[in-house]
Order: C-alpha cells, then structure tokens, then sequence
C-alpha cells in the first residue's frame, strides 16, 4: 500500500530531486505538487516545478501557493539556487508543457486531506512553511485528520541561513511556530540529518550510467549545486536536503529519529529562526514531534538512484 503525500515546494536544486524521488516511487501516491516563494520567487519556483515535471512526465498537479513570507519581507537564496532558482549549465531545461492549476496551494491541501479517509494523507514540505501555516488556520481541522508532516528545514545543532537558523526556518519563522505548535505527528528533517546526504563523486556516478534523459539532468543538478556550495558555504560534496523528507515515507527505516518537543526562535538579536529542540528525557507523553538523527546514506541513494532509474 502506497503513502499519499502531498509536496510541498520551492524548486531548487533539491526540491527537484525530491520531486523525482516521489514520482519514481511506487511507495508513494503524489496527490499533488503546491509551491512556495522560498528558494526563489513564486513565479520563479513554480516555474521550475512545471519544467521538472515537464523533463520526468511527471503526472501530479502543480498549485502555486503564498508569494511571500507571513510576515516578513522576501528574501531568496541565490548564491545557491542561481538567479532562476535552479541554475543548471550543460542541460537545456525545455519550455515547460506542464500546466498549473487556478487553484490555490492552501486550498488544495486543505479540501485533500479533509476530503481523503482521515490518518492517510502525509504533508512534506520542502520550503518555508507559509502554506502549511495558513492551511491550518484555514481549516483547523486538518490537523487532526493528516498522516503526519515531515518536513525538511531547521536543525537542532545546525544552521545554514545563519549560524544557528536553517533557510526555510529563518525566511518565515512565524509560519515555523504555527507548525510548529500544532499537535499532528512531526518530524523535523533538519541539517544535522541533511549534511550527511551528500551528492559524492560515487553517487552522481552511479545516475550518470542510468544514460537516461533525467538522469542526465540530476547529474546537471548535482554539479550546478555542488560547484554554489563549493563558493558559498565551503562543501566538498553538496548536500541533497529535501529527497531526504520523502524518503522516510518510502522506508521510515532510512533514518534514525528522537522524540523531542520542537520550537522556533522569533525574537532572538542573533538566533531567529533557530529551531530549539527540548533533548531533556523523557520527551513528555503528549509530544507529537521528533527529529531526523542519523541517515543510512546507502539506503537513501538506493531509493533516489532507483526512483530516477524507473522514470526513465
Ligand atoms: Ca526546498
């Protein structure tokens, strides 16, 4: 029996993979693809979520969701995602023939899981948190009647944005605490656990043999995302954060996690957007949230190698 999830998105480098990893994983059902302005604008990212599907025939809807940040002003990630938001050089990224729907994000995901059995639907954003946020606001209610969310952002030791906030945290940290403070199961796929999927040498080439069209063109992912992480934040290998959060809903075995209760830091001089994770044990009964701690690297690029390999 196959996940349904719905993701959650701002394409990016990343994003991408993790579009791929969905759609290539018969685990997993793709109710739907919504956006968020995050790694780049809205426009800019929906685009680059249609010119995905449009490269892997990827069937799932797009809906483009917020513009900007709940309450904040926008800011985008260009010294890693480039001024498209998916910078790529030796692949040509074809026009997209990939629609998006006149429905918005928020919309879809709150009439999808009010209108799906309730416990089957799981949320897996990928980007600031403003869609969830206002989602929940919209209809309360979804939060009792999701899978779960797993998300990708934060960290409890980690930051990258600034020293202790992770990207899509600290662009829109009011949107984290709403998510944040609800009581549905959470995990929480933050940098501690994403540093450790890096796209090594080994694994790009272990798609590049694939010769396949979209493989060819994750190995152009690969090597535009390692050469900003190279000049921006000094990686060898970059890390491959968002395929991470579908992952553990093909195979919740591909990492480790630790119950911890999870806050976001709003009015900190030097840590807002810090995720603050509670370590002291025991997690009290009533917590709903944990944290990615240790991946199994091998395991995870199995199933993203694959997942590209049945695309095709
Ligand atoms: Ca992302």
């Amino acid at each position: 029996m196959s996940t349904k999830i719905i993701l959650d998105c701002d394409p990016g480098h990343d994003d991408a993979v993790a579009m791929l990893l969905a759609a290539g994983s018969p685990e997993i059902e793709l109710l739907g693809i919504t956006t968020v302005g995050g790694n780049h604008t809205i426009d800019k990212v929906t685009h680059n979520a249609q010119v995905v599907a449009t490269i892997a025939g990827i069937d799932a809807t797009i809906y483009p969701g917020a513009t900007r940040p709940l309450v904040r002003a926008v800011e985008v990630a260009e010294d890693i995602h480039g001024d498209t938001g998916m910078e790529i050089h030796n692949f040509e990224l074809p026009e997209p023939t990939k629609q998006v729907s006149d429905t918005h994000a928020v919309d879809f995901i709150i009439d999808t899981i009010m209108n799906n059995e309730p416990g089957t639907v799981a949320l897996v954003p990928t980007g600031p948190l403003t869609n969830i946020a206002l989602a929940v606001r919209k209809e309360p209610r979804i939060a009792e009647r999701v899978k779960e969310v797993v998300l990708m952002g934060g960290g409890y030791h980690e930051g990258n944005w600034t020293a202790v906030a992770e990207f899509n945290i600290k662009i829109d940290p009011e949107a984290a605490h709403i998510v944040f403070n609800e009581k549905w199961p959470l995990t929480m796929v933050g940098l501690d656990l994403t540093h450790q999927a890096l796209a090594t040498p080994e694994v790009e080439a272990k798609i590049a043999v694939l010769g396949t069209h979209t493989a060819d063109f994750v190995v152009a992912l690969f090597a535009a995302f390692r050469k900003n992480y190279q000049d921006a934040q000094g990686f060898e290998n970059p890390p491959v954060h968002d395929p991470c959060a579908v992952a553990y809903l093909i195979d919740n075995s591909v990492f480790t996690t630790r119950k911890a209760p999870l806050d976001v830091e709003l009015t900190g001089a030097l840590t807002t957007g810090m995720t603050v994770a509670d370590f002291r044990s025991p997690a009290p009964a009533d917590c709903t949230t944990q944290v990615a701690v240790k991946l199994d690297f091998d395991k995870f690029w199995n199933l993203v190698i694959n997942a590209v390999e049945r695309i095709g």
